[in-house]
């Protein structure tokens, strides 16, 4: 009965590359769906190609010629996995090699796609070690199963108990591999669509351009956080354990609630209104003093204030509970929404490019001097016009206070903590920030002595923060510099530490350095 074993052995080979994929397809789930191998090997495949074999595949397959070459190639796999699975069995490890051959070809075409870096292999690399994992158990156990039976046995005779464990390990491998595998690949598509969408968006030109950032608004000291921050290096703050794959054709927003008049709004139709530039800063509730939970980009949406005339509020509304697909919810005071001095958006574009999906893709809201996670909902689909008496964010069942206005803040980015400079003309410079407000003045404090006046670089407007330097003349020896803001409106930062929670960090930003 050796060609019973040899069908089990070829099946522990097709479980083996069932893991394989699965475990690449649940990895590239964090990693970026791009990095999943299975199309990628399919556009190695067309790439090198011959001509004269594409042209026959479309010859033959026409238009149907691409889900061909995945056939083709899926039967290739099967038989070289089942191969691998006799090998195993027969003369190990000569089918680990054979596994480890093939993942190392999708390994090859992962990272040689466009736009990938070397660490695009990883969910490949992370699927091979299991397959290999998964092939050698399977083989060992088949084996220990046809050691002990003196006759090998046919498929569903005699049990015992090494054909039982057989069974077993083979079964749930294999469940595990097909479920897990079907939802990761799902998800991974669902993500590359909405990536696709993304990049076949093109943004109107604002109605209203923000002001032009003033070449005065970047110092230009090494070290220095720049005024604008790159979309690439905005942080990013969420619940959403794989980012929400939302695409613009079925993306509507609803108003909601305690309005006269709900109001819906489809994607084209919030293109086609005459949309505003404005540079918010935003950040984080979560930031600590000198953290770098917080960052100021060009935004282009529409008022969120437009919206809500259109939907007439009832008396006795003072919250909006803004929902996204995610299931997360922020509460905002609508009257600080409804503000005609105050930028509320609702925004569809970050720095001159449609919002990067993890930062909200397609829409989201920016109101400048509130805190993230009271006013900033990313794939924002709901406005719900309530009142803070009957409806709470996210955050705030979760110790979280439910207003959060940004507290006046600064921070010192040269020297920076523990650093060592000369001893001279030392620039001590940073960020301040007091959205909504504007900051007016910064000083440094060096050693707890009097507070001298740093300079304050251009903005384009008081809802972003300033870069600030301070020209020290700096002594020998150990040192310790504090910075403080005062806003517009004459109040000065206060140097009471508290930490982020309830309702955000305060104190000031010390750093301590040597001069030597
Ligand atoms: N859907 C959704 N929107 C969200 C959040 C979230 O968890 N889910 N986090 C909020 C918080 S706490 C912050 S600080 C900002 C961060 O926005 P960013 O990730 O674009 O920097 O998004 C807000 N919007
Ligand atoms: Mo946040």
């Amino acid at each position: 009965m050796r060609r019973t074993a040899h069908v089990w052995a070829a099946v522990t080979g097709l479980i083996s590359a069932a893991a394989v994929l699965a475990a690449a397809e649940i990895i590239a789930i964090f990693a970026g769906a791009a990095t999943s191998p299975v199309f990628a090997v399919g556009s190695l495949a067309i790439d090198l190609a011959p001509p004269g074999v594409k042209s026959f595949m479309i010859a033959v397959f026409g238009t149907g010629d691409k889900a061909a070459l995945l056939v083709i190639l899926g039967i290739l796999v099967v038989a070289l996995a089942a191969l691998a699975g006799i090998l195993e069995y027969r003369r190990p490890p000569f089918g680990l090699v054979v596994l480890v051959l093939v993942s190392g070809i999708a390994v090859l075409a992962v990272t040689t796609r466009a736009g990938a870096s070397g660490l695009s292999g990883i969910p490949t690399v992370v699927g091979m070690i299991v397959g290999v994992l998964v092939l050698r158990m399977l083989a060992r156990r088949l084996r220990a199963w046809t050691a002990s039976a003196a006759e090998p046995v046919p498929l569903g005779a005699q049990t015992g108990l090494d054909r039982r464990r057989f069974l077993t390990a083979a079964g749930i491998t294999a469940l595990v591999a097909a479920f897990g595998g079907v939802i990761a690949r799902a998800m991974n598509a669902a993500a590359n669509a909405v990536s696709a969408a993304r990049d076949a968006v093109v943004l109107p030109a604002a109605a209203t351009p923000a002001p032009a950032v003033p070449a005065s608004a970047d110092l230009g000291l090494e070290g220095l956080t720049p005024y604008i921050t790159p979309n690439e290096d905005f942080y990013r703050i969420d619940t959403a354990l794989q980012v929400p794959a939302l695409a613009t054709d079925n993306w509507k927003l609803r108003v909601t609630g305690l309005v006269d008049q709900p109001v819906e709004i489809g994607w084209d139709e919030l293109l086609a209104l005459p949309l505003e530039e404005h540079v918010v800063t935003l950040a984080c509730v979560s930031n600590e003093v000198g953290g770098d939970l917080i960052g100021n980009a060009v935004w282009l949406g529409y008022p969120i204030r437009e919206i809500l005339k259109k939907a007439a509020p009832q008396a006795g509304a003072d919250m909006v509970l803004s929902v996204s697909t995610d299931g997360f919810t922020a509460g905002t005071p609508l009257e600080a929404l409804q503000d005609e001095g105050r930028v509320a958006l609702l925004a569809v574009g970050m720095n001159g490019q449609p919002l990067p999906v993890e930062h909200g893709f397609p829409v989201r809201m920016v109101v400048a001097g509130l805190y993230g996670y009271v006013s900033a909902t990313k794939w924002v689909t709901e406005l719900r016009v309530t009142r803070f008496a009957d409806a709470e964010g996210y955050w705030t069942p979760r110790g979280w206070s439910a207003l959060g206005p940004i507290k006046t803040e600064s921070r010192i980015d040269v020297p920076r903590a523990g650093a060592t400079v000369a001893a001279g003309k030392v620039a001590v410079a940073g960020v301040a920030w007091a959205q909504h407000t504007g900051v007016s003045k910064v000083e440094v404090q060096v050693d707890g002595g009097d507070w001298a006046e740093a300079r304050l670089a251009g903005t384009t407007g008081v809802d972003t923060w300033v870069q600030w330097v301070y020209e020290w003349d700096a002594p020998a020896g150990q040192h310790t510099l504090a910075v403080r803001a005062t806003d517009a409106s004459g109040a000065t930062q206060t140097d009471v530490q508290a930490p982020p929670a309830p309702d955000g960090a305060s104190g000031w930003d010390t750093v301590r350095v040597t001069v030597s």
